[in-house]
């Protein structure tokens, strides 16, 4: 039973615009998330993503764990790599590097998960993820070795989310990359969702309630935040 898409699609049918921060299990120590999470439960906050481009062994599971203790939000992985799937978490992001043309990111990474997925109950959403230049190399470009695709050809990136869409894929996601220097323009959101008819996700470099009003406005179904919160957690009561 898919539960936590059909609450994403139900959310999205009720107009209710949604909001993850994404926990990467290097930059969040066990001693801090009991305080880290309260704030997150007081605030707009609606889902916990969690990942990274490198994540220490091990470091993924004992985090879920230590959340799960303080929230009832729904806790998705956003794997950089197998080792990162735990049975702990509520979902996972399948996802599919089709902006880039590396096999291993295609298809090769999600034939390597199988046999860990087939230990756990985690719903599985099939994700096609995106990434888009921002001006400079992304941690995701460096260890995926493809390019982003350039924010000039809008088209390029409208066909490419939608043959995801044709292929089955239940979300896009749009991504700047962590810490983007430039997050994902209102005229790239906005024409990808006129030709979508799933949900679109989209991250990087959002750090302003203004651009996160602007991201919603454009098309956004569910904007993803990490560094913003990393860097200073007064930024959840901005968005209040
Ligand atoms: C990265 O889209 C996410 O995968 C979030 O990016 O850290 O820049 O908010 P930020």
């Amino acid at each position: 039973m898919s539960t936590m898409y059909y609450d994403i699609l139900n959310s999205i049918s009720q107009n209710k615009k949604l909001l993850a921060v994404l926990i990467d299990p290097d930059k969040m120590t066990l001693n801090n998330i009991s305080a880290f999470i309260d704030t997150v439960n007081k605030s707009k906050v609606t889902h916990i993503f969690i990942g990274g481009s490198t994540v220490n062994k091990n470091s993924t599971e004992e985090l879920v764990s230590e959340i799960k203790k303080h929230t009832k939000l729904p806790l998705i992985l956003f794997p950089g790599d197998v080792t990162q799937i735990t049975k702990k978490a509520d979902a996972l992001l399948f996802l599919s590097l089709i902006s880039g043309r590396n096999p291993e990111y295609l298809i090769g990474k999600q034939v390597e998960a199988v046999s860990k997925l087939r230990e756990t109950t985690l719903e599985v959403i099939s994700t096609g993820y995106i990434l888009i230049e921002n001006g400079k190399e992304t941690s995701v470009q460096k260890v995926t070795g493809t390019l982003p695709m350039s924010r000039n050809n809008i088209q390029d990136i409208i066909n490419t989310a939608k043959a995801g869409e044709l292929l089955g894929m239940k979300l896009i996601y749009l991504e700047a990359g962590s810490g983007a220097s430039k997050a994902i323009t209102s005229e790239i959101i906005s024409s990808v969702k006129k030709e979508l008819n799933i949900p679109l996700i989209v991250g990087g470099g959002i750090r302003s309630k203004e651009q996160l009003d602007l991201a919603f406005d454009s098309g956004a179904d569910l904007v993803v935040i990490g560094t913003a919160f990393e860097e200073d957690e007064s930024f959840f009561e901005e968005l209040k």
